[in-house]
């Protein structure tokens, strides 16, 4: 190292002079006041953003059943019954608005118009699918003088409850029901050896095909359960439970699924949505058989069975929920919400219905358009 450099190496590795000292204290106090009140605000915001990302997540989840069940609106449902029975569905208020006369075909979509929480709608879905337990999700088919179909997974097996039908065979045809003279409307899988020794899950001998070429469809419908009603049925709905989560605005629900139980006709609920304020249904109706939407209303109470499989095309779900929590550093703008389309809206006050608070909460409208697919089988 040379004298120069060597020179300039010892200057550079004096201290700091105490003036230096000072302002590098005083630079450095600022930034640690500035650092903490940011980071309040960025712990604070941070919160209420995993707040908003988790009931945007669980919106998701609980919207994307109630589409799946909408567009299984149906499946398995009867239009005709070989022989006259009796069944019963819903035993509890206002479920029971819902229930079909006893021995007429099931209808697979109903309204309840502005009947529930802030006037909002009740939907019903009836199909054997829209239950919650495994076999629900289960069929296969029985071929004259067969076993049945047995899937590779999936299967049904012995004990399960099924109802058996007998597809439409040409236009003019109906999917009926099997039921049989003394009005047993299902039965249960049940175990079967056939002479080689294999075991395998049938149904009783009284429900199978009975002419060559026929083939019967199962549908599983419950696990273990006797069945009060040949057919699965899910209802939607905005009610205030008992205690409400304490993030939700004063005056909003929840969005249940509630399944009706074969065993007891009540209602087991699956809260789908939390801090809902409104939903709102609007179903569009094909009434001239081209196809097309054509008429769009809020209530279908005056369709029969036929009509409803027949006329609708479409249902549109509009959701009015909270999102995140309260929050006193936004305002909410729009102080009347509107629900719906087609001139077919529904307004809700939200100061009326919230309080005073009403614009210290993020409200969001989800909407959800929704084609049965299963209603025509
Ligand atoms: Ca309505
Ligand atoms: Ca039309």
């Amino acid at each position: 190292m040379s004298k120069k450099k060597q020179k300039r190496f010892l200057r550079d590795r004096r201290g700091f002079s105490l003036i230096e000292m000072l302002i590098v204290m005083t630079l450095l106090a600022i930034v640690v006041v500035m650092t903490s009140n940011t980071f309040t605000m960025v712990i604070k915001q941070s919160g209420q953003q995993t707040r908003v990302v988790e009931s945007q997540i669980e919106g998701i989840i609980g919207l994307e059943m109630l589409r799946i069940d909408i567009e299984q609106a149906g499946y398995g449902l009867p239009w005709a019954f070989l022989n006259v029975l009796n069944y019963s569905e819903a035993t509890t208020a206002p479920a029971t608005n819902y229930n079909d006369s006893s021995s007429n075909v099931p209808r697979a979509i109903l309204v309840g118009d502005n009947t529930g929480l802030n006037g909002s709608d009740y939907l019903v879905i009836k199909s054997t699918s829209v239950a919650t337990n495994d076999t629900s999700q289960k069929w296969t088919y029985i071929l004259y003088n067969q076993a049945p179909k047995a899937w590779s997974s999936n299967a049904l097996s012995a004990g399960e409850r099924v109802t058996v039908i007998k597809p439409k065979l040409d236009v003019t045809g109906q999917p009926t029901l099997v039921v049989l003279a003394d009005g047993t409307y299902f039965c249960q899988m049940e175990d079967e050896t056939d002479g080689a020794g294999n075991t395998y899950a049938t149904i009783p001998a009284a429900f199978r095909p009975t002419q060559p070429g026929e083939k019967y469809v199962i549908y599983g419908v419950d696990s273990d359960t006797a069945l009060r009603m040949p057919f699965n049925r899910a209802d939607y709905y905005v009610k205030r439970p008992g205690s409400m989560p304490s993030h939700c605005a004063p005056g909003t629900g929840i969005l249940y699924k509630g399944v009706v139980n074969q065993s007891d006709g009540a209602l087991t609920e699956l809260p789908l949505i939390d801090c809902v304020a409104d939903m709102q249904i609007i179903i569009g109706l094909d009434t001239n058989s081209d196809g097309v939407v054509d008429s769009r209303v809020t209530t279908i109470g005056g369709l029969t069975a036929q009509q409803i499989r027949e006329q609708i095309k479409e249902v549109r779900v509009y959701i009015l929920a909270q999102e995140g929590e309260r929050d006193t550093s936004y305002k909410h703008e729009t102080q009347v919400m509107a629900l719906g389309e087609f001139g077919l809206v529904k307004n809700l006050d939200l100061g009326s219905t919230i309080g005073t608070e009403w614009n210290r909460y993020r409200w969001k409208q989800y909407t959800l358009v929704v084609k049965p697919k299963n209603l025509y089988q």
